[in-house]
């Protein structure tokens, strides 16, 4: 241990650039005896030794199961003394290397300990399974302060105080790849809010929300029995009085894809499972159900439960939420309808009429209870999922449809009314949370988006999903190192700058005009000869010099995205861009006789960008024009980060220790490469090496200057100055720049104590004067 004591604070490295060596503490210490040391095995797991002699760049290493091994010095990586095993903040390690790391987030995940402070930023690591770390009493000892370990709970504590304090927006932005668990911190942030600002019972109509937006936007997937297949932004409004008064959600592109399709192993959404298995019995009736394994939709991917999860008590569980949210019972039904309906046109079947292989839909139960249940007749049906009304010079004509035409025809029906549906529902809930007249402007929001996905196969869901974490990551990066850097560098602080991998170069690739993945992706979209080939050669004729692309066969792409690399096959690309719904199916659903229908259909019109052409009145042959959908989500996305930037961010970066949703493993390897694609260690690094509070010189004069014991003069600079020598804060903890003063982590929580002490006492003085008046 005296020799630890000798042993440098490790300093940040300046320029080490390659990815292995980032994080190795290049300090040289290895001459020392008997220091505790990793070595890596063969297998990439670390391993604590000690070094018993060194000579050369030769050490003698004795591991802790008696083993003795002859190693090279550079393949040794400082330990931390054990005094700071499990330490809950990152920054707290001497040697702030990847296998210290890995063994701190470890030993204090095998003791539940699931949560772990990396500077500003909240580790989580998924248990997967109950850990006893919530609930009232967690809450309550978390508002007052009587626990101080890292938590979800404590970091949305402390956006609710700085809302107050600095009277600004938050945001709490949750990342992490599938199966994660930022769906379920995002429930655990919501449940702390609530408990704070509830009384108004809106609260309670807030939570409710989670079970209907996850039946209706989840499902299972290879990666997550619950994944969310939509992004949620919830922002959750304020009261003066610090009550929640109501709040808003918005949702990112729904994968609609799923409605009609999916993997083996995977199932559709939640709620068609749940309505098959717990629709009491006079619904059933009315809707026609059946078993889930009689509907082609559900049936093609060969899975129909999830272990663990009772479907029909699920169902009751979300009718009761919609009850909560106000959702009349009459709507309920026609929702449950429009799920039905989407069912039964899976059932559709279609039999060929002539020669040419045209194909009409069969008068079978399929096209019978469709109609039924959207109300229009059977015939009307047929025709719109067999034929298609074009206009050729100035005549009308009907198009008989191919088997696959017709059969496009019918899956873009399902996936459109489904979309709109979730559309609609999710404009229900908001009109029942509502912020009231007395809105202060003050929120929280909480985001919540899918996580990075990479499979065998991946497709434009993939695409787009994996786009939308490359934004989220830029604005993680610029918040924790690029605005960082700036603001030291323009207050005239010296500090050590932290190199940190930078995707700006991958979102150019997507974002690029004219010659980026999004632009050439709409234009080949727009071409009628366009294919998926097609766009495939398009994009390894103009990209393939970009780094951070490669052209592979057939027709894929690869795309180094920060989290790894992801190869994307073209097939089925420019049909769900283009994401048409034809003119004569828009018409279908406004002459429906439900209301349902008749909403989505305005919508549809309503929302194309350019008017359609003579659809509906003249028998025109176009499609509604509309954004495509990778414009529309860029849209998007570009909106969300604007709103973002105008509040103070606070990071919550979720691990999955293993992608089996195992409790019981711990994958090192697994980990270290989640921990390095975000960049938590290098955040660690420039949080220890950087000055991460600050405070301009007024607020500072003016938030502490009533603790001086003597003011000697009114300008800000000198009472900030004067405060920071009255309380003997050492010169290397602050840095005073030409408009704010810098502090490193914790300086401030002595000030603040004392200010709170004082004012306390002061209270109490006057409490007890007032009394004595009485
Ligand atoms: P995700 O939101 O990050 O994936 P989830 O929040 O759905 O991941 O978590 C996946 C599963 O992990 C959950 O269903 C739980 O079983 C388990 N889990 C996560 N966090 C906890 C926790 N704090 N305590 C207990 N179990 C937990 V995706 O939506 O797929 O990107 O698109
Ligand atoms: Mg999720």
């Amino acid at each position: 241990d005296e020799d630890l004591e000798s042993v440098p604070l490790p300093f940040p490295s300046i320029s080490m650039s390659s990815r292995e060596r980032r994080w190795s503490d290049t300090t040289p210490y290895a001459s020392k005896k008997k220091l505790q040391s990793w070595f890596q095995l063969p297998n990439g797991n670390w391993e604590l030794g000690k070094i018993i002699t060194t000579s050369g760049n030769e050490s003698i290493i004795s591991l802790f199961d008696g083993k003795v091994l002859k190693v090279k010095e550079e393949s040794l990586v400082p330990a931390n003394p054990d005094i700071l095993d499990g330490v809950d903040d990152l920054m707290q390690l001497s040697y702030l290397n990847e296998p210290s790391v890995l063994f701190n987030l470890q030993y204090r995940y095998n003791q539940n300990m699931i949560y772990t402070k990396a500077g500003p930023v909240l580790v989580a690591i998924n248990p997967f399974k109950k850990v006893p770390l919530y609930g009232n009493d967690y809450i309550e000892a978390y508002k007052r302060k009587a626990i101080e370990s890292p938590h979800v709970y404590a970091i949305t504590d402390t956006a609710i105080r700085e809302m107050i304090r600095d009277e600004v927006n938050q945001s709490i932005i949750i990342s992490g790849e599938s199966g994660a668990g930022k769906t379920e911190t995002a429930k655990i942030a919501m449940q702390y809010l609530a408990a704070l600002g509830g009384g108004s019972g809106i609260e309670y109509e807030i939570l409710k929300t989670n079970p209907i937006l996850e039946a209706f936007g989840n499902a299972k997937t290879l990666r997550n029995d619950n994944s969310s297949r939509f992004g949620k932004l919830i922002e959750i409004h304020f009261s003066e009085t610090g009550k929640i008064s109501g709040a808003n959600i918005q949702t990112f592109l729904l994968e609609k894809s799923r409605v009609v399709q999916c993997n083996e192993g995977e199932r559709s959404y939640h709620i068609f499972y749940q309505l098959c298995a717990g629709a009491p019995p006079s619904l059933r009736g009315k809707l026609n159900l059946q078993n889930a394994e009689d509907y082609n939709y559900l049936r093609q991917s060969n899975c129909y439960s999830i272990t663990g999860v009772n479907d029909a008590e699920e169902f009751r569980t979300v009718m009761e939420a919609l009850d909560v949210v106000h959702i009349s019972k009459e709507d309920q039904e026609n929702v449950f309808a429009m799920l039905a309906a989407v069912l039964w046109l899976g059932n559709i079947s279609f039999t060929v009429i002539d020669n040419e292989n045209h194909v009409q839909a069969v008068e079978d139960e399929g096209l019978f209870h469709v109609a039924k249940l959207i109300g229009c007749s059977i015939e009307d049906l047929k025709l719109t999922l067999s034929t298609r009304k074009m206009k050729v010079g100035n005549d009308n004509i009907v198009q008989k449809l191919t088997l696959s035409q017709a059969i496009d025809a019918r899956d873009a029906l399902a996936k459109s009314i489904y979309a709109c549906l979730f559309d609609w529902l999710v404009e229900q809930i908001n009109k029942s949370l509502a912020v009231g007249k007395r809105r202060t402007g003050r929120s929280i929001s909480i985001l919540d988006i899918y996580g990075f996905e990479s499979f065998n196969r991946n497709s434009f869901e993939q695409f787009c999903i994996n786009y939308a974490n490359e934004r989220l990551q830029q604005h993680f990066n610029r918040h924790l190192f690029k605005l960082e850097q700036e603001e030291y560098i323009q207050d005239g602080i010296d500090w050590a700058k932290v190199e940190f991998e930078d995707n700006q170069d991958c979102l150019n690739l997507f974002e690029k005009r004219p010659l980026g993945l999004l632009s050439l992706l709409d234009e080949e979209s727009t071409f009628p000869n366009g294919t998926d080939l097609t766009l495939a050669n398009k994009l390894k004729q103009h990209l393939n010099s970009n780094s951070c692309f490669k052209g592979e066969r057939d027709q894929a792409f690869t795309v180094h995205h920060y989290a790894g690399q992801v190869t994307y096959d073209t097939t089925g690309f420019l049909e769900k861009n283009r994401d048409l719904l034809h003119v004569d199916s828009i018409q279908l659903l406004s002459s429906c006789t439900c209301p349902l229908p008749q909403i989505f259909a305005s919508h549809m019109l309503t929302q194309s960008d350019k008017p359609v052409v003579g659809p509906l009145h003249k028998s025109g042959g176009a499609d509604s024009q509309k954004l495509s959908v990778a414009t529309k989500f860029k849209g998007q996305l570009f909106q969300l980060m604007q709103r973002l930037e105008s509040t103070t961010p606070h990071f919550i970066r979720c691990i999955k220790p293993n992608n089996l949703q195992s409790p019981e493993s711990y994958e090192q390897g697994l980990v270290l490469q989640q921990l390095r694609c975000c960049g938590v260690l290098e955040v660690v690094r420039i949080s220890r090496s950087g000055f991460p509070t600050r405070m301009s010189h007024q607020k500072f004069a003016r938030r502490y200057g009533f603790l001086l014991d003597n003011v000697a003069s009114q300008d800000p600079l000198s009472v900030s100055v004067a405060i920071l020598h009255q309380f003997n804060i050492l010169s290397e903890m602050y840095q005073v720049g030409y408009t704010k003063l810098f502090f490193r982590t914790g300086q401030i929580g002595v000030l603040e104590d004392t200010r709170n002490r004082t004012l306390h006492g002061i209270l109490r003085v006057q409490s007890c004067f007032r009394g004595f008046q009485a």
